[in-house]
C-alpha cells in the first residue's frame, strides 16, 4: 500500500467544513486520487465524478496541461507580493478572461474563492455608486434561497436560512426578493420553466420600498445552484436587468457555479444573453485545481475609479494572494485545455442527451421534480415525514457505496459533472440513481 492509500488514524483535529463532523469521522470517506472522470478511495475502489468535485472540476481530474504548469510554476516562481507589484501571467490571464467575455465586460479582479469574489464585487459596486456621485445608494438586494459563499457579505445578500441563522444581524442594509422555485406549475420542465418571468416584478416592490436612490446593486445567481439548481422562468433575468437600468442599480451575476462552460456556452450571461455589470467566479476558473476567484466588470466601473492623484491606489481592496502565480499558472493551462478540447460550449451538445437521461428518472419511487439545464441536473425528492434531507442524504451514502458521488442539497440531489463526461457515463450515472432510487426508502 503506498502511503497515499493509507486512511489516517486520528480524524479528531480536521474540523471539516460544511459536513456533519461526528457522522463523518464515525464512518469516513476518503478519497486519496483522482484522474479524468474517477476518484480513488482509499479503500481502492473507484467512484465517478457527478459532480465535478464541488462544482468545479470542468476539465476533469488530472489533466497533464495543468499539472505540468503548476510543477513548472512552483519551481520558477512560487510568489509575488500582489500590492504595488505584478508578474507576468497575472496580465495574461486577465486579458486571456477579457477575451472570452461579453462586451463591455473587460476588466478582471481577481481573488481566490467565489466567497472572496461575492465580497470584492459588493464592495466595488458600493465604491463605484459613490465615486459616480451616487453615495445614497448603500443597499444590497439579493434573492431568497441564493447561495452567495460564507463571508459577511455573501450570506448578508444570500437567501439559505441555516447559513444566516446562527451569525448574527449581518450587514445591514439588505433585503431580498423572493426565489423562482414554483413545483406546482413548472414540475419535470425540462429547461427553462415556462412560468415565473413575473417574479422578477418583486424587485419594484422592493425599490419602491426603500427608493432607488438608496440601492446600489441586486446580485443573483443565474442559476442558483447550492439551493438544489433553480432554473430561471423564461424571460426573469431580462425583466431583472430592465428594471435594475431603468432604476440606476448595477446588476450582479454570480456565475461561481454557471462560468466556464456549465451550461453549454462560456458564461451564463451568453446563454441567456443578458449582461450584467458584474460577474463573479471561482470553480471552473482553475478547473478546481488551485484556489482562485474572479470579478469581472466593464471599463466604465474600472475607469470610475481611475481618477484623483496617479499615485493613490484606486480600491483600497485586495487579498495576498491575489493572481497567485500558481492560480494564475493553472488557470492559464485550464483554458488551454477548455480551449484545446471545446469544452467551454461541449455541454451544449450533451444537453439533450443529458436531459432525455436525467428525466428518465421521473418515475422512481419518491421523485417530485426534475430540472436540468445544460450539463446540470436536479432531482427533487419527497421528504420523508418528520425527517427533512434523511431520503436524499441516504441517496449520497448509497450513490457512493455504489461508484457514484452525487451532491445533496436539503432533499435535492444535485448532478454536475465534468464536462469531459462521455454519454456511456451519463448512462451510468443514470443507471446507477435508478438503482440507489429503487433501493432507498
Ligand atoms: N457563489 C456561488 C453561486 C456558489 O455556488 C460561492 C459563491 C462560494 O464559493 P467558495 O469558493 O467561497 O466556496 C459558491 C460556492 C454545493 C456547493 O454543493 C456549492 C458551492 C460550494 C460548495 C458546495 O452546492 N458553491
Amino acid at each position: 500500500m503506498s502511503d497515499r492509500t493509507v486512511a489516517p488514524n486520528n480524524l479528531e483535529a480536521f474540523w471539516m467544513p460544511f459536513t456533519a463532523n461526528r457522522q463523518f469521522k464515525s464512518n469516513p470517506r476518503m478519497f486519496v486520487a483522482a484522474k479524468d472522470m474517477h476518484y480513488t478511495t482509499s479503500d481502492g475502489r473507484q467512484v465517478l465524478d457527478g459532480t465535478a468535485g464541488l462544482w468545479c472540476c470542468n476539465a476533469g481530474h488530472g489533466r497533464p496541461k495543468i499539472v505540468e504548469a503548476i510543477q513548472k510554476q512552483a519551481a520558477e516562481m512560487d510568489y509575488a507580493p500582489a500590492f504595488q507589484m505584478g508578474h507576468p501571467k497575472a496580465f495574461e490571464l486577465a486579458a486571456r478572461l477579457a477575451a472570452k467575455l461579453p462586451k463591455p465586460l473587460d476588466h478582471v479582479f481577481f481573488t481566490n474563492s467565489g466567497s472572496e469574489s461575492v465580497d470584492t464585487a459588493l464592495k466595488i459596486a458600493l465604491a463605484y455608486q459613490r465615486q459616480i456621485g451616487q453615495g445614497t445608494r448603500t443597499r444590497l438586494i439579493g434573492r431568497e434561497r441564493g447561495y452567495h459563499g460564507v463571508g459577511f457579505g455573501g450570506i448578508s445578500v444570500g437567501g439559505i436560512v441555516s447559513n444566516r441563522r446562527t451569525f448574527g444581524t449581518m450587514l445591514t442594509g439588505t433585503d431580498h426578493i423572493r426565489h423562482t422555485h414554483d413545483i406546482k406549475r413548472n414540475a419535470f420542465t425540462r429547461g427553462e420553466p415556462e412560468h415565473g418571468a413575473e417574479f422578477a416584478e418583486d424587485l419594484i416592490s422592493v425599490i419602491n420600498l426603500h427608493d432607488p436612490s438608496t440601492i446600489a446593486a441586486v446580485i443573483v445567481e443565474p442559476v442558483a445552484g447550492s439551493t438544489g439548481v433553480l432554473i430561471p422562468p423564461k424571460g426573469y433575468l431580462k425583466r431583472l436587468r430592465e428594471i435594475c437600468d431603468q432604476h440606476g442599480i448595477l446588476l450582479i451575476f454570480d456565475e461561481v457555479i454557471t462560468g466556464f462552460g456549465r451550461l453549454g456556452t462560456p458564461f451564463a450571461t451568453d446563454y441567456f444573453d443578458v449582461v450584467p455589470d458584474l460577474i463573479t467566479t471561482a470553480k471552473g476558473i482553475t478547473s478546481g485545481v488551485v484556489p482562485m476567484g474572479a470579478v469581472f466588470c466593464s471599463s466604465d466601473i474600472y475607469n470610475a475609479f481611475m481618477t484623483g492623484p496617479e499615485n493613490m491606489i484606486e480600491l483600497f481592496h485586495g487579498y495576498t494572494y491575489s493572481a497567485h502565480p500558481l492560480a494564475c499558472a493553472a488557470a492559464l493551462a485550464t483554458l488551454d485545455t477548455y480551449e484545446e478540447e471545446g469544452l467551454l460550449t461541449r455541454a451544449a451538445d450533451l444537453a439533450s442527451y443529458w436531459e432525455d437521461a436525467v428525466h428518465s428518472l421521473k418515475d422512481c419511487p419518491n421523485v417530485i421534480d426534475i430540472r436540468n439545464l445544460g450539463l446540470i441536473g436536479a432531482i427533487e425528492l419527497e421528504p420523508i415525514a418528520g425527517a427533512p434531507t434523511k431520503r436524499a442524504f441516504s441517496a449520497f451514502l448509497d450513490a457512493y457505496e455504489k461508484g457514484l458521488l452525487i451532491r445533496t442539497t436539503g432533499d435535492i440531489i444535485a448532478l454536475s459533472p465534468p464536462l469531459i463526461i462521455t454519454k456511456a457515463q451519463i448512462d451510468e450515472i443514470i443507471g446507477t440513481l435508478r438503482d440507489v432510487l429503487n433501493t432507498i426508502q
